[in-house]
């Protein structure tokens, strides 16, 4: 029963003497077989004693400074035994926040998430109602967790179910929602082998059923969110822009058109604020997000959760060593797997000089004012055009 844990500090030794020879830690010949054998060797391995001569001397009398120099030695093996279990506690302490955190994790890689945009151009054949629905579906195991909401609707809702069905094919409704109360219906689902599989195929739709529209008014395929990569490929600085979803009846291709009063602002000094607006109140623009602006090489991501795969994004930004000349990702494909590279255009606001050639020759300034940044360089009154100067590849989108 030696103790590991044996220590002897400088000060222990130091304090130590009365013609003693100090020996190293171990059995004393004159202890062995004796019923305090193990107390000699215990006292021995913690430093407490350092026998006499080589040996135990068990029968010998202690002296006063013997006594509190054992004393201050016992002290001290307990202060050291004390840090050690202290420092065993926060080693452990440590691993089973380790554990925890991991099986946290574990819990967050189980849970899935999908989501359904569901509108009437989405049912087979298309309902031709401004009626809007939004599904947040959380999948953990085998357990589906729905909330569901709707707006706009011709009249209450009937019915409303999950059917299998791939985008675009009518399908059997292979579970009922809970009724709706306030636009709403929230509830839980066990779901079998194969329904999981079906979602997982993106091969169920939500469908919301009325009196005016027995087959379903608003339909929305449940789908996992995308992820939309933006890349700047340019050697320059896109500004922050917008990202657009929206559907083929909108569309911020302006060429050979005028440039609409608020693209404007975007591209002569990066300023997307106007066009923000603008959009948002434009048919078929279903959302319209801000972006941050990107330097040289920079990347971003984000998610986008309107999915019907019958939507577009689009994505556009300044180029601002440029006059009036901006990137656009025009109308992509609200899917995975598809990608575009913005193609540069010219506003035709402003004409076109060197690249960073400075406020004095139309590109922004920050420490100016909107109206001067607008002001700037020499106004033009062109169509809005592919840039045929800035030919260079800007932006890289891709959804995931
Ligand atoms: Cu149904």
């Amino acid at each position: 029963m030696k103790s590991k844990r044996f220590i002897v500090s400088s000060s222990i030794v130091g304090a130590f003497m009365i013609g003693a020879v100090a020996i190293a830690a171990g059995n004393f010949a004159d202890a062995e077989g004796k019923w305090y054998e193990d107390a000699a060797n215990w006292a021995s391995d913690t430093g407490i004693i350092e026998g006499i001569d080589g040996q135990f001397a068990g029968g010998e009398d202690m002296n006063r400074a013997q006594g509190v120099t054992m004393l201050m030695r016992y002290n001290e093996y307990l202060m050291a035994e004390m840090d050690l279990m202290k420092a065993d506690m926060e080693a452990m302490e440590k691993k089973m926040d380790e554990m925890m955190n991991e099986g946290e994790g574990e819990e967050e890689m189980e849970e899935m998430m999908y989501s359904a945009h569901l509108t009437g151009a989405q049912e087979v054949p298309a309902v031709d109602t401004d009626a809007m629905g939004m599904a947040e579906v959380t999948v953990k195991g085998n357990m589906l967790t729905y909330k569901v909401t709707v707006e706009g609707l011709t009249g209450d809702v009937t019915a409303a179910h999950f059917h299998s069905g791939a985008m675009g094919v009518n399908g059997d409704a292979v579970h009922a929602l809970e009724a709706f109360a306030d636009d709403m219906s929230t509830g839980t689902w066990e779901m079998t082998e194969a329904e999981m599989k079906m979602l997982q195929d993106g091969g169920l739709y939500l469908n919301v059923h009325t009196a005016a529209n027995a087959d379903g008014e608003i339909r929305g395929q449940v789908l996992m969110p995308l992820t939309l990569h933006l890349e700047n490929l340019s050697e320059g600085t896109l500004s922050g822009g917008l990202v657009v979803v929206h559907t083929d009846e909108a569309s911020l291709n302006f060429v050979g058109d005028k440039a609409p009063e608020a693209l404007e602002p975007l591209a002569e000094w990066g300023d997307a604020s106007e066009l923000a607006e603008m959009l948002e109140g434009l048919d078929g623009v279903v959302a319209v997000y801000d972006t941050e602006a990107m330097t040289a090489g920079q990347k971003m991501d984000m998610m986008m959760k309107e999915l019907d795969g019958t939507m577009h994004v689009s994505v556009i930004a300044m180029y601002v060593g440029s006059n009036d000349g901006y990137a656009l990702v025009d109308s992509m494909k609200l899917m995975t797997g598809e990608s575009m590279v913005a193609v540069n255009h010219d506003a035709g606001t402003e004409q076109n000089e060197a690249l960073d050639g400075g406020f004095e020759n139309g590109q922004p300034d920050a420490d100016k004012t909107d109206q001067e940044n607008m002001d700037n360089g020499t106004a033009t009154d062109e169509d809005v055009a592919v840039h045929d100067q800035l030919t260079d590849d800007l932006l890289k989108a891709m959804l995931k």
